[in-house]
């Protein structure tokens, strides 16, 4: 693999024993043995034929610029951080990093210790397992667009990756998200997570809050998203869905793909909610699992009760366990509290398969 084609990745935190255990996992060789300098007091790069591990000194403001220079966007910028640590003290090193640099948070991903499960922290984490996926996934999508494309210029070692869709491109398709459940699931919050802005109403209220279908544009990794916020369309006191808000939603999405968010709230499956699948096809037909993705809201209650979200899902109740299984195991969780964890861009993930 040349030099330009290469996978850059970006080794920060202050504790040099794990950043050098890292290293040596990705690169698949003893530090020692590569001909670059390996204390970690200056900026060391490291290589294999595949990778470019580059690892600035801890605090060194003017190698963290360099490193992170405009147009200057490592493949993989990981943060190592030990076990036992706070997420204060974390979260103080990512705005840090933030700060000096001027990349978005989201950029610096944290890795988590062994042992420390995927959970709702307010920063971007990968456990060790994630990480070596990614790259799995950033060597196979190297190796494709390398077979399918001519040469390219010789480049720094950390330019921008060839990604299929980045910031500033403008697919001509726009994807729909409509927001559907139950008042109080979240709807709206969940919509304005997405949007990264309150632009719904989202508030705690004994009657609803949101009365009409809204909607709101964005553009979020280069894909042009409308999210579609409802009322409760299947309210339980109505026989059969609201045709008003139907016609209204419909209206609102009626160019790109469709998407169906059905939002429901993680602690709260209620007899309404049983059999909202087969309401949802009453009012949007009978293809509509197809295009269903379920969003669980309020991550954070499974947090703070020491449960992940696998184990939620084989624990939960059997009608609900259906509607997941009936929209072919598509599902997310969200935390609508916490703005910066990556759960909107894997929920389009998901969305871009679909
Ligand atoms: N802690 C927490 N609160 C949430 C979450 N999602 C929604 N809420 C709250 O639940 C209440 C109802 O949310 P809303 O978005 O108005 O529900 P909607 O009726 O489905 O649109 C509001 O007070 C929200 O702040 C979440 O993920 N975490
Ligand atoms: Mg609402």
């Amino acid at each position: 693999m040349s030099h330009s084609n290469k996978i850059s990745v970006v080794v920060l935190g202050s504790e040099d024993h794990l950043k050098k255990a890292l290293i040596t996992l990705i690169l698949g060789t003893d530090l020692s043995l590569l001909p670059k300098k390996n204390d970690l007091k200056e900026p060391g790069i490291y290589e294999n034929d595949m990778h470019s591990v580059i690892c600035p000194p801890d605090r060194a403001c003017n190698d963290l610029k360099n490193v992170f220079a405009p147009n200057q966007d490592p493949d993989m910028s990981l943060l190592v951080v030990k076990k036992g640590f706070t997420t204060e003290e974390v979260w103080k090193q990512v705005d840090n990093l933030h700060r000096i640099t001027g990349k978005p948070t989201e950029e610096f991903i944290v890795v988590l210790p062994l042992g420390n499960k995927e959970s709702f922290y307010p920063f971007k984490c990968y456990t060790l397992d994630q990480v070596f996926r990614k790259l799995t996934q950033l060597a196979e999508e190297r190796e494709s667009t390398s077979t399918r494309l001519p040469a390219q210029p010789a480049a720094s070692w950390s330019q921008t990756p060839p990604h299929p869709m980045k910031e500033g491109q403008h697919p001509t398709t726009e994807v729909n998200l409509v927001l559907l459940g139950m008042t109080g699931a979240g709807k709206s919050a969940s919509g304005n997570t997405i949007l990264r802005k309150k632009q719904f109403i989202s508030k705690a209220s004994s009657k609803p809050v949101t009365t009409e279908c809204q909607e709101a544009k964005t553009e979020i990794g280069g894909r042009r998203v409308r999210v579609i916020d409802t009322p409760d369309i299947f309210d339980d006191n109505r026989k059969s869905p609201n045709k008003e808000h139907v016609r209204k939603c419909l209206e609102l999405c009626q160019s790109g793909p469709r998407v169906y968010l059905l939002v429901i709230h993680v602690s709260r499956f209620t007899d309404g909610e049983r059999d909202i699948l087969k309401k949802m096809e009453t009012a949007f037909g009978r293809e509509v699992v197809k295009q269903t993705v379920v969003l669980f809201t309020r991550g954070g209650d499974l947090q703070h009760g020491g449960m992940s979200f696998e184990d939620f899902l084989c624990g939960c109740q059997p009608d609900l366990k259906k509607i997941v299984e009936k929209c072919g195991g598509r599902c997310v969780l969200f935390e609508n509290s916490a703005s910066y964890s990556d759960q909107v861009e894997k929920l389009l993930q998901i969305v871009d398969r679909m």
